[in-house]
């Protein structure tokens, strides 16, 4: 079969991947954003619905003051016993932790956590005698590698010393390690050489699951770096053997449009295909690169349901497209209060804050499509604003508000990036809701407005480069997203969204 890369587009890194009876589950990172770690479900490696996710209430995902690009790290799910378990760590409170259910479209339990001080990329092997390993980086005390002990899954207690297990081929960060046992052999499998275009996925094996570790004498397995394809820093992957006996592997991968290389929509999920040599070595891809066309002998495609292009806010739950940054402020947005339209209390926090604005905000995972909202909002008093921002983090943002200004309504465009940031144009309006547009296209954004019975006025553009990962960002990609805010004091106005529109276009070439 022939499928096209990313499996799933947009800002969804460290991919890890189970498979239960003929049932797959992914899930992948999502640092400061609430709910946490988005969970996919698969029937076929390539067409995915996120079900939901498995951090969805406070005390399992404390993310106050989480910096851009701090909270949850690589996480890893596994399936034992008919019981799921997903492994992380909050890198901005508390350190490592697992959750667990028996069904991942559920709730999932109160975070577990594990008393290893340090380290990132945790990852659960169960091996075969019912004994279970936590794999994962080196505490910040130890030398930077791969380490490993027993743990109690009932508790997370250590039952055995940490060990070094590897330190991989002596490229920079060694992280995101598995462990498997494939016929009676533990397989290692890592990443080197940081998440950027030095990236590598690097394998060693031992008849132990302590070591010694051998490495695969064609170390990096798979990596693009330095080769002139469309994907780059492919790297931190999971390994799964198919229903049919086919291996794969899922893996994370950017996508730079614009020149020098940068990437907006972060790190997205790919997916290869796995041989095995002679030597019961993996071979991944395309002898060992990834490209955006792939050709593999597949599973039988089960495609879902489209997803709806409009949000009319109609249920009383946000659907598992939408987060909020941090823990949301509970009164700062209602379903309820205006049935059929999300209704958004701006308080004193702005985007700029880190801090939990009154702010939704979905992946943007296309780079060609049309976002509009019809927002009603009238501000009673100067500087209230609300409105769409396409938003890296809290020092890169673009933003299209309806605000007041010497106490006349209008609509700005205001552009931030880094210390620079400026309301680069200003258009009065008159009471009434407001059409707010962003097209967005690979190297641009531009913003647009329209009044009841008027004409749709362009009120400027914005380069997708200055939103991108190199130029703000460490680990996160874009988000189109809703806001208000009473920037610096509590609004006395509330905003009204009926209605939000995301039409990817058809051609999505770059
Ligand atoms: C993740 C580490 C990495 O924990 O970046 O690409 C870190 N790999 O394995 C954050 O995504």
């Amino acid at each position: 079969m022939k499928y096209s890369n990313p499996i799933i587009a947009g800002f969804h890194p460290d991919p890890s991947i189970c498979r239960a009876g003929e049932d797959y589950y992914l899930v992948t990172s999502s640092f400061e954003y609430f709910p946490g770690v988005p969970i996919f479900h698969s029937r076929d490696l390539v067409n995915w619905e996120q079900i939901g996710n498995c951090l969805t209430r406070k005390s399992q995902l404390e993310l106050t003051k989480a910096g851009p690009s701090g909270g949850i790290y690589a996480p890893t799910i596994r399936y034992n016993g008919g019981r799921f378990y997903m492994i992380t760590t909050n890198v901005t409170g508390g350190g490592n932790f697992f959750v667990w259910t028996d069904n991942p479209e559920d709730e999932w339990s109160e975070p577990i956590w594990i008393d290893h001080n340090g380290g990132i990329d945790p990852s659960l092997f169960f091996d075969d005698d019912g004994k279970v390993y936590y794999t994962g980086t080196a505490s910040s005390d130890s030398k930077s590698g791969i380490y490993q002990f027993q743990i109690d899954i009932e508790n997370g207690k250590k039952l055995t010393q940490t060990k070094f297990i590897w330190g991989g081929t002596g490229g920079t960060c060694p992280e995101g390690p598995h462990l498997y046992k494939i016929n009676g052999i533990y397989y290692l499998i890592i990443s080197e050489g940081g998440t950027e275009h030095g990236h590598m996925i690097t394998a060693a094996r031992s008849n132990s699951p302590f070591g010694p570790f051998e490495p695969c004498p064609r170390n990096p397995i798979l990596t693009n770096r330095s080769l002139p394809t469309a994907v780059k820093a492919v790297g931190h992957a999971d390994l799964i053997q198919a229903h049919d006996g086919s291996w794969w592997t899922v893996c994370l991968g950017i996508r730079p449009v614009s020149y020098p290389q940068r990437h907006h929509l972060g790190r997205e999920t790919f997916l290869a295909p796995v041989k095995w040599d002679t030597d019961g070595w993996p071979v991944m891809g395309n002898n060992g690169t990834i490209d955006l066309e792939m050709e593999a002998e597949g599973l039988q495609a089960v495609k879902w349901e489209e997803k709806s292009i409009r949000d009319d806010f109609d249920s009383l739950d946000l659907n598992n497209s939408w987060n909020f940054l941090r823990n949301p402020y509970e009164n700062d947005w209602s379903l309820s209060e205006r049935p059929g339209s999300i209704t958004l209390k701006g308080s004193c926090v702005t985007l700029g804050d880190v801090d939990s604005p009154a702010f939704i905000g979905r992946r943007q995972e296309h780079f060609n499509v049309e976002i509009s909202t019809i927002l009603d909002f009238e501000p009673l008093e100067n500087n209230e604003e609300a409105g769409l921002t396409v938003f890296l983090n809290n020092k890169h943002h673009y933003d299209i508000a309806i605000t007041r200004l010497e106490n006349k309504k209008c609509v700005i465009l205001r552009r931030r990036i880094g210390s620079l940031w400026k309301v680069e144009n200003c258009i009065t309006c008159d009471e009434g809701a407001i059409i707010l547009g962003v097209k967005a296209t690979p190297l641009k954004y531009v913003f647009t407005f329209k009044e009841k019975d008027k004409e749709i006025v362009n009120i400027g553009e914005g380069e997708s480069c200055y939103l991108s990962t190199e130029v703000g960002g460490a680990f996160t990609g874009v988000y189109i997203g809703l806001y208000a805010t009473g920037n610096g004091k509590n609004s006395t106005s509330t905003a009204y969204f009926d209605w939000f529109d995301y039409i990817p276009s058809k051609d999505q070439g770059v």
